[in-house]
C-alpha cells in the first residue's frame, strides 16, 4: 500500500495582496501532504517550474480561484510513482506538465482540440485533478490544485492526462518553459494562426508567451515580425530573437508606424498582453483581412470594442488562442525538435534560476516587468 508523502509547496491564501510581495509574502512555503496517486494518476517530483504571468493574475486577483491554492502551472519533473492503470508513463520519465488534461473522451478531445477539453475546464474551476478529486492536504484538509498541476511544490500528484514525457536530453529548466510560455506563444503562430511563409505579424506583450510568439513567427517564415511592448529591454530581445522592428506600445502614432513599416497593416497580430487596451490595438494594427489571435487573459469583468463596419468590410478575424490550440502530446516534442534544430532558441526565455523559498521576490520582480522567466528549481 502506497503511503503519502509530505513535501514543500507554495500554498495562497487569498487574493489582492498588496505589493511589494517580498514584504507581503501572499506565497507561504508550507508543508503539504500528498495523497498516493489514484487510478490514472502519477506522483511526480518537480525539477523545475516557471513563474508565469497566470500565477501572478492570481496572486493580484486579475484571474480569481478558489483558495487556498498551490499555485505553479508551467513545470517539469521526473516520474517517481504511477497509480494503477496508468500504462503510458513509467517511473524515470522525464515529463512536462500541461495545464490543460484532456480527457480523451468529450466532443473537443475527439475532434482534436483538447484545450477545449469540458472535464479539464470544470476540474479547475473546482480545484481538482481530472477524476474530481484533491490530493493535496493542509493541516489535515483537503486544499486546491491549480489546473490540476500545482507545481510550486517538491512533490506533485496529477492526471497522467496532465503530462507529456520528453526525452531526457533536455535539460529539465528548459523543459518547464514548453509547458506554457512556449506551447502557448508558439502554438498561437503554428495552430491558432497557422501562419503562411512571407505573412507580416506583429506581437504585443513580449513576456514569455509573447517571445515565444516572435520566436514562433520567425521559425514559420514571417517576412515582417514587429514587437511591442512598453519596456526596452524586452524590445530588445525580442529583436536578438528575430523581430525586425520594435515599437513602444504607448507611442501615440503607433498605428501609422506600424502600417508604414509594412503594407498598411500586418496579416497576424498577437495579444499576449491580457489586456483590453492591447486587443483594441492588435485589431487597428492588422491590414484588411488580417486576423487578430489572442492569448492573453483578462479579468472577467473586461470586455474590448472595435468598429463592426471596418470588420465585415475588411473581412477581419478575432480568434482565442487557448493553450497555443496544441496537441500537447504531438506539439510539446515538436517543438523541443525545433529547439534543438537550433532555429528556436527557448533558452532565451530564462532570466533567472531561483529557490522555492524566493517566490515572493520572484513575482514582485516579475510584476515589476524586469524578467521574463525565472525558473524555481529543486533539489
Ligand atoms: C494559463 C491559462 C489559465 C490557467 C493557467 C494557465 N495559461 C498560461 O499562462
Ligand atoms: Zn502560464
Amino acid at each position: 500500500m502506497n503511503k503519502s508523502i509530505t513535501c514543500k509547496a507554495a500554498v495562497i491564501y487569498e487574493m489582492s495582496a498588496k505589493r511589494p510581495y517580498f514584504e507581503t509574502r501572499p506565497l507561504k512555503i508550507q508543508d503539504i501532504e500528498l495523497d498516493p496517486p489514484g487510478f490514472g494518476e502519477v506522483l511526480v517530483k518537480v525539477s523545475a517550474a516557471g513563474l508565469c504571468h497566470s500565477d501572478l493574475s492570481v496572486i493580484n486577483g486579475n484571474r480569481p480561484r478558489v483558495m487556498p491554492i498551490v499555485l505553479g502551472h508551467e513545470g517539469s519533473g521526473v516520474v517517481e510513482e504511477v497509480g494503477e492503470g496508468v500504462k503510458s508513463l513509467e517511473v524515470g520519465d522525464h515529463v512536462v506538465f500541461v495545464f490543460v488534461p484532456s480527457c480523451g473522451s468529450c466532443i473537443a478531445c475527439k475532434e482534436g482540440r483538447p484545450a477545449l477539453c469540458d472535464p479539464a475546464l470544470e476540474a479547475a474551476g473546482k480545484g481538482t485533478l481530472l477524476s474530481g478529486e484533491k490530493r493535496i492536504k493542509l493541516n489535515g484538509e483537503y486544499i486546491n490544485h491549480m489546473v490540476g498541476v500545482s507545481c510550486f511544490s517538491e512533490y506533485a500528484v496529477v492526471s497522467s492526462q496532465s503530462l507529456v514525457k520528453v526525452k531526457k536530453q533536455l535539460p529539465l529548466d528548459e523543459a518547464a518553459l514548453f509547458g506554457c510560455a512556449v506551447i502557448t506563444g508558439a502554438g498561437a503562430v503554428f495552430n491558432t494562426a497557422n501562419i503562411r511563409v512571407g505573412s507580416t505579424v506583429a506581437v504585443i506583450g513580449l513576456g514569455g508567451t509573447g517571445l515565444a510568439a516572435i520566436m514562433g513567427a520567425k521559425a514559420a517564415g514571417a517576412s515582417k515580425i514587429i514587437g511591442i511592448d512598453i519596456l526596452q529591454e524586452k524590445m530588445d530581445i525580442a529583436k536578438q530573437l528575430g523581430a525586425h522592428e520594435v515599437f513602444h506600445a504607448d507611442d501615440n502614432s503607433i498605428i501609422d508606424k506600424v502600417r508604414n513599416f509594412t503594407n498598411n497593416g500586418v496579416n497576424y497580430s498577437f495579444e499576449c498582453v491580457g489586456s483590453e487596451k492591447a486587443m483594441e490595438l492588435a485589431y487597428k494594427i492588422l491590414k484588411r483581412g488580417g486576423t487578430a489571435v489572442s492569448s492573453g487573459l483578462s479579468h472577467p469583468d473586461k470586455t474590448f470594442s472595435i468598429q463592426h463596419v471596418d470588420m465585415v468590410a475588411g473581412e477581419k478575424t478575432i480568434k482565442g488562442s487557448f493553450l497555443g490550440s496544441c496537441v500537447p502530446d504531438r506539439d510539446i516534442p515538436a517543438y523541443i525538435d525545433l529547439y534543438n534544430s537550433g532555429n528556436f532558441p527557448v533558452d532565451r526565455l530564462m532570466s533567472d534560476h531561483i529557490a522555492l523559498d524566493e517566490i515572493n521576490e520572484g513575482f514582485e520582480k516579475l510584476s515589476g516587468g524586469s524578467t521574463v522567466r525565472q525558473i524555481i528549481m529543486f533539489k
